[in-house]
């Protein structure tokens, strides 16, 4: 019997993307993958327009992702009537001007980390953000991962007691390549911040997410490789002016310590963001390349059963239970599995949270107020590393 198959009732959240950059992949796999996971018909996005300055990389990737629209002026999305969230993957020095057009044209926002060049402009963007009325969310996408949700579901019921001290790296290889050409993300102009604000954006969101706000660091960085290649004429060479590593040691407002560092040219280290954090009852680490486990310590174990457990992360946990598994999986028994998830999942998760923001109007964290305290960290080990003294870090109210 051929039968019509009913299409939603509830309008879809249409979104403008700006950047067609390695970013779109994850967001727009995402935004697909979410309506066909979730039985909730309001956790649906229309991929209404992309934009990207380069035509003829925004057509292929439009077409090849499945957008409606494309246009390389990015006022087409932020000053649009037919969209409703604007979502900023673009280059770190374009975040300010879009954000601030997209929330004076009353849109909602997404941003990808880090959200600001430097505290200053996030603090503008955070303000207006707030007085907007809009949802405004930065893409802190590890925050949404099964196990490190679950890690801080145990570190609130008070499994690892009073948290003494977090050691959290965001540590890559790929730039380790000096052969890569000298683009954005090696020039402080564009960016801001090298790895540090690239991945240890991540930890330092980690570090506020799982044990609370940074209150000092002294810290330092280092840069490994000077010059690197022109992009458009690779015989001629320029100078490179962020941070290949950057490494913090940070004082708690609640009294914990810790470390934070972050680099992109630690051979060997192929994606690992890690942490491990240590209460006077127990501990939890954790490990992105082994990120379907995780490592949980209980300090009241008998003596002879003392040590790390390996949890593996299935439907059990918060958010897992969106994959891999029959319709009737919990009919058939199969509550428990665990077939393992990744990178792309993790967005998935993302933007099901991100929708159930732009529902209930709600900025759930992570939000504009997360990305400035953010970049509030950033600056302040920016600064330490400069002068070679503890930095307070400098917190703007937003009202
Ligand atoms: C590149 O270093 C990168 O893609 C980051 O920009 C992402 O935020 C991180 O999740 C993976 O690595």
């Amino acid at each position: 019997m051929m039968k019509q198959i009913n299409v939603n009732s509830i309008a879809p959240i249409r979104v403008g993307m700006i950047g067609a950059g390695y970013m779109l992949k994850l967001h727009t796999l995402a935004m697909r993958n979410l309506a066909s996971l979730t039985d909730d018909e309001r956790d649906r996005f229309e991929l209404t327009r992309l934009v990207d300055t380069n035509a003829a990389l925004v057509e292929h990737e439009a077409i090849r992702w499945g957008w409606s629209q494309m246009d390389t002026d990015w006022r087409s999305i932020t000053r649009s009537a037919d969209i409703d969230l604007v979502d900023i993957a673009t280059p770190n020095d374009s975040h300010h001007e879009i954000c601030l057009d997209a929330f004076a044209h009353g849109k909602h926002v997404l941003c990808e980390k880090p959200l600001a060049m430097n505290r200053h402009q996030a603090a503008e963007m955070a303000h207006h953000a707030a007085a907007s009325g809009k949802v405004h969310i930065v893409n802190f996408t590890y925050r949404s991962w099964p196990a490190i949700v679950q890690a801080r579901q145990l570190i609130q019921a008070g499994k690892i007691g009073k948290i003494r001290h977090f050691e959290g790296h965001f540590f890559q290889d790929h730039n380790n390549d000096a052969t890569i050409p000298l683009h954005w993300r090696f020039q402080k102009a564009c960016a801001g911040a090298g790895a540090l604000g690239d991945i240890g954006s991540h930890v330092i969101d980690l570090a506020r997410f799982l044990v609370g706000d940074i209150a000092s660091v002294s810290a330092l960085t280092q840069r490994f490789i000077e010059q690197r290649p022109f992009p458009h004429d690779r015989t001629q060479s320029g100078k490179v002016d962020v941070d290949d590593l950057a490494a913090a040691l940070v004082r708690f407002e609640n009294g914990a310590t810790g470390s934070i560092k972050a680099s992109w040219a630690l051979p060997g280290y192929k994606n690992d963001v890690f942490f491990s954090i240590v209460g006077d009852k127990g501990a939890i680490r954790f490990s992105w390349e082994r990120s379907n486990e995780l490592q949980i310590f209980d300090a009241a174990d008998e003596p002879q059963l003392s040590g790390y457990r390996t949890v593996l992360i299935g439907r059990a946990h918060p958010g897992a239970e969106l994959f891999w598994f029959p319709a009737l999986g919990g009919e058939l028994g199969l509550g428990v599995t665990a077939q393992g998830i990744g990178y792309g999942e993790a967005f998935t998760l993302s933007f099901r949270h991100y929708a159930q923001a732009l529902r209930t109007g709600k900025s759930l964290a992570p939000n504009f107020i997360d990305g400035l305290r953010c970049c509030e960290i950033i600056d302040a080990i920016l600064l330490s590393a400069e002068t070679g003294a503890w930095v307070d870090v400098d917190k703007t109210v937003i009202v």
